[in-house]
């Protein structure tokens, strides 16, 4: 069974040309046999230490924290289906939620190390006579492009690339679900998802030098930003998107995602797929459905023209309009607010919400239908037309064919 799951992850590892060093691998192998032995114990305790010390040998290697959490995953796949063959009934529910405990507190274990080593880095870098970052309101990220604080009980990301206008590509998307994965860790109520300060795009939505270049679905399952939406509307406690300056494209599906949204005036909100010819995907519309009227929609997507943020009020796809200098003090404000609820209310009612929304039976036909049609899109040469003009920074000319 270790075997069976080292190979699948030795599997990953190629998929994702990581760097995954040999004597990590054997420690990730001996953290099977000890999550094994917890299963048989029935306790999750024996695995956080272990986790821990793995930890701080990846975080030294500057491997990412998602991967070396990932290698739990992995694990539990394959033991799940171990499990599935041999037990039945209550059984099997007791040792699956066993299983979850276990690999749940390995991966809390992981993630609070690297936040724990990550703030040690943070302050050893700091000059003696500087304050150390306040959490909020640090202007760039240090150390790359996402910063993750922690203010009482509220959680802060703030994504600060500002050469690429914070542009979501893999790299990115990687780092703000690990910050979530290290602010659940450390039990935040509540998130807020900003920009860096003083930037005025909030994020010009997924990288575009990152889409497949035609004949593979551009926003596919396991596209990252597609990932990051997931990471978010799944997240067991509020995301607030806190929006100062413009956001374009996938990241207002990412906006939308949020639980909630506070703007200031310099926002404004554009969902540009006809600017790239490229065929949104199903899921993402829902999430638009979600939230706006039908011809709010097809506005926004059949022009891909900014919307402001007074407008953005009025149909109601942000909940509170602020002046900028109050942006800032009134989403931390509402965040602690909720931070202060049942989090196990919240989470379950958030969850509730999601499968409601996301609910939505369509005929197999159907769908093989729609997705024949959008194939025909991202076939394209209008597809290809709309990539190409993004990167010789033109307009692009669409012909239909
Ligand atoms: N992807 C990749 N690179 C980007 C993106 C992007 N989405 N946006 C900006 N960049 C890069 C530019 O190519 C520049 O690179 C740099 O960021 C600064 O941009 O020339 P380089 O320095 O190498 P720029 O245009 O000089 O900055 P501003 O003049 O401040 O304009 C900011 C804008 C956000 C208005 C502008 O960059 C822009 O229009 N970006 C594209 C916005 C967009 O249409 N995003 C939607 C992408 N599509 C989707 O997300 C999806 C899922 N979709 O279905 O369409």
């Amino acid at each position: 069974m270790i075997d069976e799951a080292a190979a699948a992850l030795a599997h990953g590892d190629q998929g994702r040309q990581s760097l995954f060093p040999d004597g990590r691998r054997r420690e990730v192998r001996q953290l099977f046999r000890i999550v094994l032995r917890c299963v048989r114990a029935g306790r999750a305790k024996p695995v956080v230490r272990p986790s821990e010390q793995i930890a701080t040998h990846c975080y030294a290697a500057g491997i990412d924290l998602t991967e070396v959490q990932g290698s739990f995953t992995v694990l539990a796949e394959v033991l799940w289906r171990q499990l599935a063959d041999v037990l039945a009934g209550e059984q099997l529910l007791q040792a699956l939620g066993l299983l979850t405990a276990i690999t749940g507190a390995g991966k809390d274990a992981i993630a609070r190390t690297y936040v724990a080593l990550a703030a040690r880095d943070r302050d050893s870098e700091q000059p003696a006579d500087e304050p150390a970052a306040a959490g909020t309101g640090s202007g760039d990220c240090p150390g790359g492009a996402v910063q993750a604080d922690v203010v009482g009980r509220v959680g802060i990301i703030t994504l600060g690339d500002r050469d690429k206008r914070n542009a979501i590509g893999a790299e990115m998307a990687s780092r703000v679900i690990a910050a979530l994965e290290s602010l659940r860790a450390r039990q935040a109520r509540a998130v807020v998802l900003r920009a860096a300060p003083g930037m005025d795009v909030w994020s010009a939505g997924h990288d575009i030098g990152e889409l497949p270049a035609g004949k593979r679905d551009p926003l596919g399952y396991d596209d990252p930003l597609e990932e990051l939406i997931r990471a978010v509307r799944t997240f067991p406690a509020p995301v607030v998107a806190m929006v100062h300056g413009t956001v374009w494209g996938g990241a207002l599906d990412l906006v939308l995602s949020c639980d909630l949204a506070v703007a200031d005036e310099t926002a404004s909100f554009a969902i540009t797929p006809a600017n790239l010819g490229l065929p949104y995907n199903i899921t993402g519309l829902l999430h638009f459905q979600g939230r706006l009227p039908i011809n709010v929609i097809k506005e926004m997507f059949f022009t891909a023209a900014p919307i402001d943020a007074r407008k953005a009020r009025e149909w109601l796809l942000i909940n509170h309009l602020v002046p900028w200098d109050r942006l800032e003090s009134f989403t931390m404000e509402l965040a602690a607010t909720m931070a202060t609820k049942s989090p196990l209310a919240i989470a379950v009612i958030k969850e509730q919400l999601r499968v409601l929304s996301d609910y939505q039976p369509i005929a197999a036909q159907v769908h093989e239908r729609i997705q024949g049609l959008r194939r025909q899109a991202y076939d394209s040469r209008d597809y290809l037309e709309g990539l190409e003009a993004f990167a010789q920074k033109r307009q692009p000319i669409f012909r239909g064919t």
